[in-house]
């Protein structure tokens, strides 16, 4: 892999919202051996500001050229969920690793489309979003699970709640934007695929703007037997709040929001809660994306989650969303695995 005269990796990141914003600022202020060399957005002003907390990025007002340009040595995908595919695509085509934004694409046929041209390349080059994988309190869950501590996972308990949604948010993104974490998380926290899913709407809270449904329910089912439960409520007002408890056959963990400080005040003791999952998972980005350049320059293999792991995602969430519609249980069918991912990381990798 190349690299800027400095050694640096030059990341070029499509998208300059929320998330491209602060992952340009982690990039810049956190991680060692990386410089942002280039940004792009549909809107070249939002764009402009964003690369104006660089050292010297350029910017591009077209995606596809600053994934071709000279100085972008990886890309960072931070765009809409829609156009994920267009540009991994156009990434892979480049030979330049990707890493990008959960969901790798919002159908199964786009996340296919990736997974069919990154066997054609024959290497991995797509990494995906999924930063939950680098949060100390998922991976310590992991490891009980894997070093079978408390005996086999019998159950997994998940709370995601967003304090508010934008105005008349599609119901169908409670699942593909949001408990898609969940799935990915119980396929690499239990080490099995997903068979099974159901969905269920409960009563409406009052408080969404639109017509969103929310909350929403959805039952897992793991090749082993794991049941997993998931309450999305992404109108929850008072903060941003994930919660994961395992229950095994001699022992439950809980894995809570990490709060430094706790205060007693007025007859009451109070922990703070993250406005927002980019306070919440403030080190699992630093630790993802550390990981990534890390691995882009000693060339030791790309870690986190694949093409596959964002197909299989992918193909969880568009199979609830199948279930809430029929009110009924559905089996979840994933394609064979390519070879490509067998060899180099298996599910739970
Ligand atoms: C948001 O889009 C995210 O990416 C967060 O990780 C997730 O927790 C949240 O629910 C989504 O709205």
């Amino acid at each position: 892999m190349t690299a800027g005269r400095s050694g640096a990796q030059r990341i070029g990141v499509i998208g300059a919202g929320v998330m491209g914003a602060d992952h340009v600022n982690t990039l810049t202020t956190a991680i060692s051996g990386a410089v942002v060399s280039a940004v792009s957005d549909v809107d070249l002003e939002r764009a402009k500001a964003v690369a104006a907390g660089t050292s010297d990025a350029a910017v591009f007002d077209d995606p596809r050229q600053l994934i071709i340009s000279p100085d972008v040595d990886a890309v960072l995908v931070a765009s809409s969920d829609r156009t994920h595919e267009e540009f991994v695509l156009a990434c892979i085509a480049a030979g330049k690793p990707v890493l990008c934004e959960k969901p790798l694409a919002p159908t199964e046929a786009g996340c296919w489309n990736v997974i069919d041209a990154e066997v054609v390349a024959g290497r991995r080059l797509v990494s995906v979003g999924f930063m939950r994988r680098y949060d100390a309190g998922y991976a310590e869950l992991r490891r009980i699970v894997a070093e079978g501590e408390l005996g086999a996972p019998l159950a997994l308990h998940n709370v995601h709640r967003n304090p508010t949604c934008p105005p008349n948010q599609p119901s169908a993104m409670l699942v593909t934007g949001s408990a898609v974490h969940e799935i990915d998380a119980t396929r690499w926290l239990i080490g099995e695929e997903i068979v099974s899913v159901a969905g269920f709407a409960p009563r409406r809270s009052s408080l969404v703007v639109g017509d969103t449904q929310d909350p929403l329910f959805l039952v897992l089912q793991t090749t082993g037997g794991t049941l997993v439960d998931v309450e999305i409520f992404v109108n929850a007002q008072y903060g941003y709040d994930v919660r994961c408890e395992l229950v095994a056959e001699r022992g439950a963990v809980t894995l809570d929001a990490p709060a430094p400080t706790v205060s007693r005040n007025a007859s009451a003791v109070g922990r703070a809660i993250a406005p927002d999952w980019r306070q919440r998972f403030s080190d699992a980005y630093r630790r993802e994306l550390q990981d990534w350049v890390d691995r882009l320059a000693d060339g030791s293999g790309l870690r986190g989650a694949s093409a596959w792991d964002g197909y299989a995602a992918t193909a969880v969430a568009q199979t609830v969303l199948a279930a809430l519609a029929s009110g009924e249980r559905r089996p979840v069918v994933l394609r064979e695995q390519p070879a490509l991912y067998r060899r180099c990381h298996p599910p739970q990798e």
